[in-house]
């Protein structure tokens, strides 16, 4: 409850900000998007990471608000580095359960876009697999409405939730993220190894483009490139950084 309250005090005093983590694409190497993460930037406590309040703020449906922040943020925020001459690129924002539950959400999503003056084929929205499996028929009509709205759809942590595949076939993703826990031992598991080439075959064949999260080694990038992969997202390339560090790092990009 302590939590809660001051989750709200922190919307009301501007306490949250957003990290970037960049996407590379593999055809070239070059910064391709970046997902958005939200800290906590706590008068006492400093900077808390979102594993710390995140689930309080799912259970206590302040996600909604938050959620919503975070929306707006990331549109402004790739609006503004557009202007400001950067390449275009996609921001990748996660879009928790809740959310997707929102009856306005599709208003929402359209206010940031329209606010921001960010064009729509900008923005991704993460869902996860267990969101696709709760209420399908809502959730496939919601998803539906976000991609009229003309913005990017993206399966994230895939492969670790308890889904049968018919959504895949149901709704057509423009993205899948092989989540990490298959790529932390991709190159010394043979199962994982599997699984990954089998995930990346699988988005593929769907029309899918296919990102590994998590990429922390050149060895485990060597075998997602001979894999064919689209993009990759990890420590190895970057972590997630604030986003005056992340315009320098696209300045400073070939
Ligand atoms: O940045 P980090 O790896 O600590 O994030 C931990 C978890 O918090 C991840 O599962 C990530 O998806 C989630 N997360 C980060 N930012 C947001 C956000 O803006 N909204 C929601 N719903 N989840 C987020
Ligand atoms: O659930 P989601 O995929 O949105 O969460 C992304 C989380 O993964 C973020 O909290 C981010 O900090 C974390 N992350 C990103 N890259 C890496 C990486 O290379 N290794 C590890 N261990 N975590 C990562
Ligand atoms: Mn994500
Ligand atoms: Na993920």
């Amino acid at each position: 409850l302590v939590l809660e309250t001051s989750m709200r005090q922190a919307l009301v005093n501007n306490e949250f900000t957003l990290f970037y983590q960049p996407q590379a694409g593999l055809a070239d190497g070059g910064v391709i998007g970046a997902e958005a993460l939200i800290r906590w930037r706590h008068p006492e406590h400093g900077l808390i990471p979102p594993g710390k309040f995140i689930p309080v703020a799912e259970e206590s449906r302040l996600i909604v608000p938050i959620g919503n922040w975070v929306l707006r943020e990331a549109c402004r925020q790739a609006a503004e580095w557009q202007a400001a001459g950067l390449p275009p690129l996609t921001i990748a924002v996660n879009l928790s359960p809740l959310q997707l539950h929102q009856a306005n959400l599709l208003e929402i999503v359209a206010d940031a876009l329209a606010a921001s003056g960010l064009d729509a084929q900008y923005l991704e929205l993460e869902v996860t697999e267990s969101v696709v499996m709760q209420e399908v028929e809502h959730v496939m009509a919601m998803l539906h409405g976000l991609k009229r709205l003309g913005v990017k759809l993206s399966i994230d942590d895939f492969g670790t939730g308890y889904s049968s595949l018919s959504y895949l076939k149901r709704f057509a993703f423009d993205k899948l993220k092989v989540d990490q826990s298959f790529v932390r031992d991709l190159t010394t598991d043979p199962n994982d190894a599997a699984i990954v080439l089998a995930i990346i075959g699988l988005g593929k064949t769907l029309g899918m483009s296919v990102l590994a999260e998590g990429v922390e080694t050149a060895e485990q990038l060597a075998f997602l490139q001979s894999a064919d992969i689209d993009a990759i997202q990890g420590f190895f390339f970057s972590r997630p950084i604030p986003a005056e560090e992340f315009r320098q790092l696209m300045e400073r990009m070939p």
